[in-house]
């Protein structure tokens, strides 16, 4: 075949297209982006002092610089629209907008996301906010953390305070970013700030953070019953390694912590009573109260599902404790589940070592669709980290990451097929950031940033994205 004829071919094969109004996005967040840790007011965050510790994050990485978004937020929106995006999932920084986490906003830190989602609007591009990624005020912390209850209350009042002056401007807002994380990768493992290692009280700042979620959704349907809210989850997709006993119940109890526990409070109002019982020796759940429960199961306009990997598990003893193992020293995030070893399923990772299963993507998205009442969902985040290579030519040909974003698109067509009512999918992330505990060696970006001259440069994966967008589909594969 003759090149010529290749590409008539290639034109003529036929698209995977996208309902109408399907949302095309890529997703970032503020402390791995923003920099401008000492502008306009900002207090500080658990983060800021965390990534100050010995040996909390590889090569001692901080993002007081970061990508320095805060300041180049308007070149950053025009590459968004150069890309064709028709959405862009960002979060608001707590101590940016309300220093101490409580009291007085700070209108200069308000500002920048006034300034941002009309720079957004006015290319094209609809701003979704999300209100916390993890980058808790240090004096909310100082004053408890998540474990305490008090923290719910305090979120739910600056989230009432973001939305009273963004809705007017911004339809989508999500609540807590991955409250697995926050929980477990903050107050159990200490991979993550605040750095603790109490298995029981990351359980409670578990049921706080989804409590947090519920009372700020109330909060905000109060002010505007038009705003469209979303609540936010990593879900995995999880085996066992065979089909012993032992296995699978390792898989349950890790499908219990990492899915269950969280889809089950948003969405039915209660905690899988196995779950339950498998805490039971690290912790009672006093801490839950009367009509929290009610209060997390607000009623939702969409679920926001963060999807990286599948989970292989075993109940036998004496493998990794964790298949997403911190590049520094820490405990497990599987609080009472510490004997489920994490092992070797086989498929190929990424830079992360995480195993890329596209297909996990469809079981996760059929079975929330099966087991829980009846949700629209988006994909809030999905990507890949890969090692790129800047060639001389100023390019990256990052095809793995294509690849790995056309095989779980080409698994969200499917869905839709299937009638599974999946309304959109942000790719993450947008830019390469500060990747938390691995600092920035681990590139996710559809964007290149280099970081010393902060220069951004279109990925191939970004230029496929983007034609894809134009197309409103994907090429369906080659007979
Ligand atoms: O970078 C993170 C993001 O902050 C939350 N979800 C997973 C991403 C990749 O690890």
């Amino acid at each position: 075949m003759t090149t010529q004829q290749a590409h008539t071919q290639q034109a003529q094969t036929p698209v995977l297209t996208f309902p109408t109004g399907f949302v095309w996005g890529a997703a970032t967040s503020a402390y791995q982006i923003e920099g401008a840790v000492d502008q306009d007011g900002r207090g500080r965050s658990i983060w800021d002092g965390f990534v100050r510790q010995p040996g909390r994050v590889l090569n001692g990485e901080h993002a007081d610089v970061a990508i320095d978004h805060y300041n180049r937020y308007r070149d950053d929106v025009k590459v968004m629209a150069e890309l064709g995006l028709t959405a862009y999932r960002f979060s608001v920084s707590w101590p940016r907008v309300q220093p101490d986490g409580v009291g007085e906003i700070n209108a200069a830190g308000l500002d920048f996301y006034k300034r941002l989602t009309d720079e957004l609007l006015a290319n094209g591009v609809d701003p979704w906010v999300t209100l916390y990624h993890w980058d808790l005020p240090q004096a909310i912390e100082d004053a408890g953390g998540w474990p305490a209850r008090d923290t719910s209350k305090r979120f739910a009042d600056y989230a009432a305070a973001v939305h009273a002056e963004l809705s007017d401007r911004v339809t989508n807002f999500s609540t807590v970013n991955e409250p697995w994380c926050s929980a477990f990768l903050g107050y159990a493992s200490g991979e993550h700030a605040p750095g603790r290692r109490e298995p029981a009280a990351s359980i409670r700042a578990a049921h706080h953070l989804n409590l947090a979620h519920g009372l700020s959704v109330q909060a905000m349907r109060a002010q505007s019953p038009d705003t469209v809210i979303g609540g936010c989850v990593n879900l995995y997709a999880i085996s066992p390694e065979t089909d012993s006993e032992a296995d699978l119940d390792a898989a349950r109890r890790i499908d219990g912590m990492q899915n269950r526990f969280f889809l089950d409070a948003l969405l039915k109002g209660e905690y899988p009573a196995d779950v339950i019982e498998d805490l039971a020796p690290v912790t009672d759940t006093s801490f839950v109260q009367d009509g929290d429960m009610a209060t997390i199961a607000q009623p939702l306009d969409m679920l926001m599902v963060n999807y990286y990997s599948r989970f292989t598990v075993s109940g036998r003893p004496g493998g990794a404790a964790s298949a997403a193992a911190a590049p520094t020293d820490s405990g497990s995030p599987w609080v009472g589940s510490e004997h489920v070893s994490f092992v070797n399923g086989g498929r190929p990772v990424t830079a992360m070592g995480w195993e890329i299963d596209d297909a996990g993507l469809l079981e996760i998205l059929s079975r929330v669709a099966r087991d829980y009442p009846s949700i629209p969902m988006v994909i809030s985040e999905n990507g890949a980290a890969f090692d790129d290579v800047l060639t001389v030519e100023d390019s990256i040909h990052d095809q793995e990451r294509q690849a790995y974003i056309e095989a779980h698109l080409r698994i969200c067509h499917e869905a839709v097929a299937q009638g599974i009512p999946l309304r959109g999918y942000f790719a993450w992330s947008l830019m390469d950031n500060f990747e938390w505990a691995w600092g920035y060696g681990k590139r996710f970006g559809l964007i290149y940033v280099d970081y010393e001259t902060q220069r951004r440069i279109p990925k191939d994966s970004a230029l496929w994205y983007a034609e894809t967008i134009t197309r409103g589909g994907l090429r369906a594969p080659a007979e």
